[in-house]
């Protein structure tokens, strides 16, 4: 027990970081995650992972093409990290959301972990009071899906059908893929069923905690747990829905920028003080810190990435950061839906520099790292 503590005192001083536990929370985390889990810890001294939501299944003006990818048609390298959403799961949909079958899904995830890099995923699930979707805040009442209440068996063969599909990610090695899994996310936010107005403290931190149990039960052991709010202005805000030590493994937030022209926006201003109080949360909880989603739709100021993305986190050691998705036109909405420069956009030139100049790690200097070994 002295020698652990004492071992403890030496990694904290020898590595300067204020992270202690390198372990994942589940106990039984397989190898590959509990390395990975060590490695985003040690990776912070080095740099921040950047990340793109979908990369590899679809850009502006393309989808599905085997080896495509807006990031690496501008960078000349995929990202480091790649986002990917279950929503359709909980009703056997053959496509995501976004139009993504699911069995591409697996071959992508397998792709990203055969190289060595990093997937995460978020759920957008349906409004089980109503089969609506996740947008919809209507009749809803948190404890109907927890033990007992009229909705509980159908939320658990939602969590057995996420369930299955997470155990059948593996890769080309036959070990399951480790994912950095962001259930619930933007929790502060009052726009999905599960938000802020629409359930106390105590039931969300419920309905974490059985999601937690239940999908251990299932002998799923591949999850590094994240905890993700929205922009915060203080830690009680951002701690407030927080289930415990023992069911969170990094804590993020999202940010989106609307309306910036330069490097005095109020995006900046904000993310920054957000990104402070996630990085003290991960000092003070021993978890690891993060910029999950952030981005400017369509990006309309060419010198975004140097000027407003860059100074809003340069002050931060993060693990990642993640962009969102290159859906292209939208013409059910008339909008350019879309977050990482493409080729011929007008801020590739910026992101170009942004990349160049700055520590933020993409697929090549995160792949010589041997992050599941
Ligand atoms: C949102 C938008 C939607 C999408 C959803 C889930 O932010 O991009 O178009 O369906 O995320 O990925």
């Amino acid at each position: 027990m002295r020698l652990k503590y004492a071992a403890c005192i030496l990694f904290f001083y020898v590595s300067g970081a204020g992270f202690c536990l390198a372990q994942p929370v589940d106990k039984n985390a397989t190898k590959e995650t509990r390395k990975l889990y060590k490695n985003l810890n040690k990776f912070i001294k080095r740099g921040i992972m950047f990340g793109h939501q979908d990369d590899m299944a679809y850009g502006v003006g393309w989808r599905d093409v085997e080896g495509r990818s807006d990031i690496k048609e501008v960078a000349g390298e995929y990202p480091a990290v790649f986002g990917w959403e279950v929503a359709g799961l909980e009703k056997d949909a053959a496509l995501n959301i976004d139009s993504i079958p699911f069995t591409k899904m697996k071959q992508y995830i397998r792709q990203v972990y055969d190289m060595g890099l990093v997937n995460t995923m978020t759920w957008h699930l349906d409004n089980p009071f109503n089969g609506k979707s996740a947008w919809d805040t209507k009749q809803v009442s948190l404890p109907a899906i927890l033990p007992g209440g009229s909705k509980h068996q159908l939320y658990n063969t939602w969590l057995d059908k996420l369930g299955v599909f997470l155990l059948d990610l593996k890769g080309s090695d036959g070990k399951p893929i480790p994912i950095l899994f962001r259930p619930y996310h933007e929790l502060t936010g009052s726009w999905f069923w599960w938000g802020r107005d629409l359930c106390t403290p105590q039931e969300f931190k419920q309905l974490w905690i059985y999601t937690y149990n239940y999908l251990q039960n299932k002998g799923i052991h591949n999850l590094i747990y994240v905890y993700n709010t929205g922009s915060v202005k203080t830690m009680d805000a951002f701690m407030e829905r927080y289930p415990g030590d023992a069911y969170v493994d990094m804590v993020s937030c999202d940010a989106y920028d609307s309306n910036s022209k330069g490097p005095d926006s109020r995006f900046v201003t904000e993310t920054d003080k957000s990104l402070t109080i996630v990085e003290q949360a991960g000092k003070l909880h021993n978890k690891i810190p993060a910029l999950a989603e952030t981005g400017y739709e369509a990006i309309p100021y060419s010198e975004w990435w140097t000027n407003v993305f860059w100074k809003a986190i340069e002050n931060h050691k993060l693990s990642y950061v993640l962009v969102w998705r290159n859906a292209g036109y939208q013409p059910e909405n008339k909008k350019h839906h879309y977050y990482a420069p493409y080729k011929g956009s007008n801020s590739e030139k910026d992101f170009l520099e942004l990349i160049n100049t700055k520590p933020l790690l993409l697929q090549k200097k995160v792949q010589k790292k041997n992050i599941y070994k």
